[in-house]
């Protein structure tokens, strides 16, 4: 069953529809199109919400990235691989060919630039995005403007819209490519690749129960230059959106205001109903864009919402409005710590060994490639790196507010292949299951050496 052929009324087709239709980053053209689209609303203009005194006049500059004194480029790959989940929660990696695929599945391919968090400078800032509209089944190249206010070290990521609803969420799939970048201006990354793991994922489909709908007014109190704005029902932790629609207001070059109407599940209960403004014009509603959640005084958040039985109508949403993006924000953590042997020195392992610390997706049961996609990131220690150490200080950089699977292996034949039949391990815990949280350091792994003798 495709996960395109979802009843519920989302937005597959948003990405396709603007990205043919519109340049991105090109402010020039983003103006042009604005003035036309104010000359042809003139007379219809009660739309605009630009005369409340809320209109923050740098949007356009926050999201032209030709505007920011460093800027480069990021190109590479993203490769998307499937895998299916048993029972136990155990992943194992399917082809295309198995699954029954002739075509892309999903909907698009998000990649995104952050400032990597520094002591000074804690918060992550947008530094580029650019959106894979139609991916390959497999390997899609991508080349990504980035941009950011100072010389900075920034992270690229990258997320799967797996069921197609032009939102970035919490359910949607993503990789982090392990190393920072040092952005000076004029750099040109290549190969910043990066690996990305779908399952397949259930549609929503609404039970017996039947729909409800949701009307409102949303409000941009923003310098809007146009652009989709998505309206969408996430739950109380942030999780979803489980239900999307989409409007695009008239350009007035200030505010704007657009009425909007969202069929939703009946008895959710309670819930969170938010809104997203496409600022950054790249076909999909992602971190980067401007938030908002529904406001009865238009200052403070008025969710959760209770959604029962029966149609929910004036319920008025402000961008930006709100504890920055209403679904759960994608992040980085940095797992750090100590990789040494339970007993003695790297030296009791097998000339020529290597160590690899590894961060899975999943428990480990069977040997795997060093780099196989269920690994999101790794460290490596050659023997020349081992040879007189007492241990040897990991630094992971993953997906925060997740679990991963952190273990440590000696590749004692050397051959690329972790977890091969008497290779010693180590891990943390039981089963090397920790939550990344928001980063944390200190972690110990011991290798034992359970080479069996002969
Ligand atoms: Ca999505
Ligand atoms: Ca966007
Ligand atoms: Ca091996």
């Amino acid at each position: 069953m495709s996960p395109r052929s979802t009843p519920v009324p989302t937005a597959p087709t948003i990405g396709r529809a603007l990205l043919l239709s519109l340049p991105l980053l090109v402010s020039c053209t983003d103006k042009e199109a604005a003035d036309k689209a104010k000359a042809e609303e003139e007379d219809a203009g009660q739309d605009g919400a630009g005369g409340d005194g809320g209109v923050e006049p740098d949007a356009e500059d926050y999201y032209d990235i030709e505007s920011y004194p460093y800027k480069g480029w990021v190109n590479g790959n993203v490769t998307v691989t499937l895998a299916e989940e048993d029972m136990d929660g155990e992943r194992r990696i399917v082809t295309w060919e198995e699954a029954g695929y002739t075509e892309f599945p999903f909907g698009a391919l998000f990649v995104g630039a952050y400032t990597a968090p520094t002591e000074s400078a804690p918060t992550q800032l947008y530094a580029g995005t650019e959106t894979i509209d139609a991916p390959e089944m497999g390997t899609s190249p991508y080349q990504m403007r980035v941009g950011t206010q100072a010389e900075s070290n920034i992270i690229v990521y990258a997320a799967l819209d797996v069921l197609g609803d032009g939102v970035i969420g919490s359910e949607d799939p993503r990789g982090v490519f392990p190393d920072a970048l040092l952005l000076s201006d004029g750099a040109v990354f290549d190969d910043v690749n990066i690996d990305i793991l779908a399952l397949n994922q259930p549609e929503i489909v609404c039970s017996d129960a039947g729909t409800v709908t949701i009307t409102g007014t949303v409000t941009v109190t923003l310098n809007y230059f146009g652009g989709p704005i998505g309206v969408m029902l996430v739950d109380e932790a942030g999780n979803g959106p489980f239900h999307v629609v989409t409007v695009e207001p008239p350009t007035t070059g200030e505010g704007a205001r657009a009425s909007y109407s969202l069929e939703v599940c009946a008895d959710y209960g309670p819930m969170r109903l938010v809104a997203a403004w496409d600022g950054n014009r790249n076909g999909l509603f992602d971190p980067n864009d401007k938030w908002g959640v529904f406001s009865t005084d238009g200052a403070n958040d008025s969710n959760p919402v209770f959604v029962g039985n029966a149609n929910m109508n004036n319920y008025p949403i402000m961008i930006p409005l709100g504890e920055g993006p209403g679904v759960t924000p994608i992040q980085f953590a940095r797992l750090s710590g100590q990789v040494r042997m339970a007993e003695g020195s790297f030296a009791e392992l097998a000339a020529g060994s290597d160590v690899h610390v590894v961060a899975l997706t999943s428990r480990p049961s069977r040997e795997f490639e060093f780099d196989s996609p269920l690994v999101l990131d790794s460290q490596k220690f050659s023997w020349a790196e081992l040879s007189g150490a007492a241990s040897k200080d990991f630094s992971l950089l993953l997906p925060a507010n997740s679990f991963v699977y952190l273990w440590a292996f000696a590749d004692t034949n050397a051959d690329g292949l972790l977890n091969d039949v008497g290779e010693p391990v180590g891990t943390v815990g039981a089963d090397g299951r920790v939550p990344t949280g928001e980063g944390f350091g200190g972690i110990d792994i011991a290798i034992s050496n359970v080479v069996e003798p002969g």
